[in-house]
């Protein structure tokens, strides 16, 4: 019998969940590495650890068949010129394909394919759905001056795999710029401090 308690939850597109299975934060102290403007990232770390993102889950079965649903929120902020951004990863199951669905905010996905290391940004933000295929590792970005809100759908087998992105760092950054967010390599930020 199904029990349907389980599978129902309430949410409110600003604040998630109204009971998550889990929450996991990650404050600026967690994100070690992220950043391509490694001594930005010191100095800000030196002045503080703000909050730069959390993940609400809602987990209603952890079978091969089930799927997982994360609530994501990103801070508005930068570390030097680059955007607030989540850590990024490719699924343990990189076959897996996922699913977000923009709630509020403005904000870009990194998809990079870890096959041929294609990659892309695509804008991501309320009123849009972006599917990531298999073996795609993602990234999201808030680039705007709120948080940005998304759900992101995947496979409860799916899993996920942060060592491969710290081994091998997607190829572009969003940077804040007079006339918008820039989306740039990742070694010109590197370049920019010598
Ligand atoms: C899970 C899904 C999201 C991320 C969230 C945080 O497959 O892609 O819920 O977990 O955006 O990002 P990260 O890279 O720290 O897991
Ligand atoms: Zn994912």
């Amino acid at each position: 019998m199904v029990d349907i308690e389980r599978l129902v939850r309430d949410f409110n597109p600003e604040h998630g969940f109204t009971e998550p299975d889990s929450v996991t934060e990650r404050r600026l102290h967690d994100l070690s590495g992220v950043f391509a403007d490694t001594a930005a990232y010191e100095a800000a770390c030196l002045a503080g650890n703000p909050l730069v993102y959390s993940v609400q889950i809602f987990t209603p079965g952890g079978g091969e068949g089930d799927l997982h649903v994360g609530y994501g929120t990103i801070e508005p902020g930068t570390v030097g010129s680059e955007f607030f951004m989540t850590k990024g990863h490719v699924h343990e199951r990189a076959e897996m394909a996922e699913v977000y669905i923009g709630l509020r905010g403005k904000g870009y996905m990194l998809l990079q394919d870890v096959r041929d290391g294609g990659n892309r940004a695509v804008e991501l933000g309320e009123g849009r759905i972006v599917y990531v295929p298999g073996h795609t590792a993602h990234r999201t970005v808030n680039s705007g001056s709120g948080r940005l809100a998304y759900f992101g759908i995947y496979s409860a087998a799916a899993g996920h795999d942060y060592r491969r992105i710290a081994e091998d760092d997607f190829d572009a950054v969003v940077l804040r710029g007079a006339a918008g967010p820039r989306l740039v390599p990742r070694r010109e930020v590197r370049d920019m401090k010598s």
